[in-house]
């Protein structure tokens, strides 16, 4: 049995440009400051770090701002400070130790760095590190189970996870970053490796965590925080954002395995219109195509494509095609034809092209990680989309390939031979390495081809992915199940997702395994409000779950909350400009904005929508109550009004058609009017809805498709509150950017307002009852200031009274 070995005492260091380079009489141990909170650990075991693999990264080390360093040294120790913090190393051992300015211990080497060697040319690298006291962890990309991974063992490697349950690991999607948070310090850890890896966090070892990978180098960035929001801006800088979305993919989608026939597509289409639920979006699963080959058309069902996405176009729908890893052997298929002849597939070690059985049996493996591959795909793609495809869902891409063809059962995924070679010629890898990598890269081909062939912004949903997939496309979870517990689960998954530096992720909503009850639907609709990618979608064996089909009750209330999600747009899209430029999640968990009460670090049924909505969701039958834990600070309940202080426990009500939603105090909620599509109408009148207390919100606005933001096509508008004692002033700042939005009537309505206060704006209409002032200005675009008496006294007798 191997064992593993540690680099030991370091003899001498010098420094290489920005790296320090420690020598330990072989192995070299370099530490790289990328910025003054980036910190960069790489292991070469023998010494010599060979121009190694860095997939996944945004950006090189050179691309990075650096970082001004101080160096000083003791016999024992070797100092490294930036302004923000100082890794000390301790030299016997090679231990490295950081401190934070209040010189506070974090992600301190236990053992520290590892790696042993089978032999055969098989290696294992690791790092283990102490778990401060309080410590709890989060992120660590797509999971089962609750918010904090504390005492967990997770694994990082796509997986076709068939009907996952709360404890399943891993799933289709692996990305080993997670953050690391205790009151006052958080910092987060990018594990760069692409190998098969797992992260132990105190599970084998208490007050210990380490990560492992069964190859490659022991690479990791650690991003100091403080705060968590700093962390996740770290991992924006080293693995990308997300760029600003098509504003109509986040209305809503609506999806099933599958719309088989071009009727079938029409009716739900018209149903929706009919009844007045918005939706935006209707996915085409597998059955759409001819015998599962990608880009094609059954014929029979769907005889004339064009007119049908034309017509859909009409009423505002737009149609999103699903296409699969797997590629059917057949000669006279164009893609498999071209792709064998221009030799786009994986081949095995004997030279002879990968076969593996996906939905249409035998099928072959397209290489993406070559960027001829991608154009190449690109192309078959084009005619496809041509046609009017709207965006592209990719499935299958674990990769995944059964054991026995589907006609005969399909039995257990597995995947590709992990001998197989990949990647460009001039840095070719085994599938052992880049397995984790097929689902981003197939994502990247799709958002590079839709790119190309449209010149809007691409719509591209992956099922599989590694770190960075934000840059080019949105995440589902993949199979979930129509269970009380699937929607319980989906809070922390997608919180979780989000601080891995992912914002654009949703679930089935409703459960995709299994018939929900109306219950179950109307409570994920629920949750659905928040989900930055909201979609319902439904298994091919189960009875249909459109909205409508659990009876007038639940379609009132699914259409309530679509009606909202539809208000909420310009909320919506203006958090997705701030996480293009920033890495943030739309989606957080309390956490994120509460990192010092630690009565936020287990809360997974809790989200915050942007920095300022507050949800409670209903995840058990038969309730029409919950706890609620608000933070520090003020707090408005959205349905009522009524003004809360935090930090307090509550318990809420929450009939069938509520799902508690809390304002925090200081908050600017953008609205638009009333839609069936996102595109349907102008934002006309803009409506901002201010709760009392200190806070800003910049509106972001564009053409919502194009690429011209980029040009500075862009209209950002700058909003503020003020409290002083009894006083709030509301600013409204100068447009910036050269999109200039349509005269409009802004619509201001202050929350918490007295009589008191309705008494300065005679010509506004006062709702005594909600403690609310409406005031109807023309949003000419000019700056200028509101000023408001608010009456504390009268405001909580009148909210009292009640
Ligand atoms: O083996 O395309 O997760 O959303 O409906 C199942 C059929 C293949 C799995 C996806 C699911 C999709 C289904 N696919």
């Amino acid at each position: 049995m191997p064992s593993f070995t540690q680099p030991g005492t370091v003899r001498s260091y010098q420094r290489e440009g920005n790296t320090l380079l420690l020598d330990c009489d072989g192995p070299v141990v370099a530490i790289t400051p990328l910025t003054d909170r980036i910190i960069r650990v790489r292991l070469a075991p023998e010494g010599a770090f060979e121009p190694r693999r860095s997939w996944a990264v945004a950006r090189s080390d050179e691309e990075f701002p650096g970082a001004g360093v101080e160096i000083s040294t003791t016999e024992q120790t070797l100092v490294l400070e930036t302004s923000t913090l100082s890794l000390r190393i301790d030299l016997p051992s090679s231990k490295l130790t950081f401190f934070d300015a209040r010189q506070q211990p974090f992600c301190a080497d236990e053992i520290g760095l590892q790696w042993q060697s089978d032999g055969a040319g098989a290696r294992q690298v690791a790092c283990s590190k102490r778990i401060e006291a309080g410590e709890h962890f989060y992120g660590f990309g797509e999971r089962t189970g609750k918010l904090d991974k504390l005492g967990q063992r997770l694994v990082n490697w796509t997986t076709d996870q068939y009907q996952y349950g709360p404890c399943t690991d891993p799933l289709y999607i692996a990305i080993p970053t997670f953050l690391a948070l205790r009151p006052g310090l958080a910092y987060g850890v990018f594990f760069n490796n692409t190998w098969h890896s797992r992260f132990d966090m105190g599970a084998q070892q208490p007050g210990v965590w380490r990560m492992e990978a069964d190859g490659g180098d022991l690479d990791y960035y650690l991003v100091y925080g403080p705060t968590p929001e700093e962390v996740v801006a770290g991992f924006g800088q080293i693995l990308g954002t997300t760029p600003l979305p098509p504003r109509w993919s986040l209305g809503y989608h609506q999806s099933r395995w599958s719309y088989k026939t071009e009727a079938d597509v029409r009716q739900v289409a018209a149903e929706f219109r009919r009844r007045g639920i918005p939706c935006d979006t209707i996915h085409l699963d597998i059955d759409h195509m001819d015998g599962y080959r990608n880009f094609t058309w059954n014929g029979a069902n769907f005889p004339d494509p064009r007119t049908l996405i034309a017509d859909l176009q009409r009423d505002g729908f737009r149609v999103v095609t699903i296409a699969d890893a797997g590629v059917k052997v057949d000669p006279d298929y164009p893609l498999y034809a071209d792709g064998m002849e221009r030799n786009m597939f994986l081949r095995r070690s004997d030279g002879e092209v990968f076969q593996g059985f996906v939905w249409p049996d035998d099928s072959v493996f397209a290489d993406f990680m070559r960027p001829d591959v991608r154009a190449w795909w690109g192309e078959h793609q084009h005619d496809f989309v041509q046609q009017g495809i709207s965006g592209i869902w990719n499935d299958m891409n674990e990769p995944t390939v059964f054991a026995i063809p589907f006609s005969q059962g399909g039995g257990d995924p597995g995947t590709i031979d992990l001998d197989i070679a990949q990647g460009p010629a001039c840095d070719r890898a085994t599938h052992a390495e880049v397995h984790n990598l097929y689902g981003s890269a197939m994502a990247q081909t799709s958002y590079e081809g839709l790119k190309h062939s449209r010149g809007e912004r691409p719509f591209v949903l992956t099922r599989a992915a590694y770190a960075g997939i934000q840059r080019w496309s949105a995440c589902w979870m993949g199979d979930n199940a129509s269970r009380w517990e699937h929607l319980e689960m989906a809070m922390p998954q997608l919180m979780n997702m989000g601080l891995s530096g992912v914002p654009l992720v949703g679930t089935d909503i409703g459960g995709f395994y299994g018939n929900a009850s109306g219950e179950l639907f109307a409570r994920w609709m629920q949750l659905g409000l928040l989900m930055p990618f909201s979609r319902g979608h439904s298994a091919a064996d189960t009875e249909r779950h459109e909205p409508w089909v659990f009876g007038p009750e639940i379609e009132e209330i699914c259409t309530s909350y679509l009606r909202l999600r539809y208000r909420l747009l310009p909320y919506l899209y203006s958090l997705c400009w701030e996480s293009s430029r920033s890495g943030a999640p739309l989606l957080r968990p309390l956490l994120y904005h509460f990192p010092d009460d630690s009565a936020t670090y287990q809360l997974h049924d809790q989200l915050m929508l942007g920095p300022s909505l507050l949800a409670a969701p209903i995840y058990q039958p038969g309730r029409e109550h919950r706890h609620v834990y608000l933070p520090a600070g003020d707090w408005f309940d959205w349905w009522t009004g009524e003004q809360i202080t935090g930090p307090t426990h509550l318990l809420a009500q929450a009939p069938l058609e509520r799902m508690p939603l809390y304002v925090r105090a200081g908050a600017i909620i953008a609205s638009g009017p009333e839609l069936s599509y996102t595109d349907e109408k102008a934002l006309d009148p803009l409506t901002l809805d201010l709760y009392p207390g200190d806070g800003a919100f910049s509106l972001y606005e564009d053409d919502g498709f194009s690429f011209d933001y980029q040009q500075g096509q862009l209209c950002l508008t700058d909003y503020r509150l003020r409290k002083t004692g009894e006083r709030l002033s509301f600013e409204i700042g100068a447009r910036a950017g050269s999109y200039t939005p349509p005269r409009r009537q802004l619509v201001v309505r202050l929350h918490g307002a007295s009589r008191r206060t309705a008494a300065d704006y005679p010509g506004a209409q006062y709702d005594a009852e909600r403690g609310v002032l409406t005031l109807l200005l023309d949003d000419d675009g000019q700056s200028r200031q509101l000023d408001f008496v608010l009456d504390e006294a009268a405001e909580l007798g009148d909210m009292r009274g009640r």
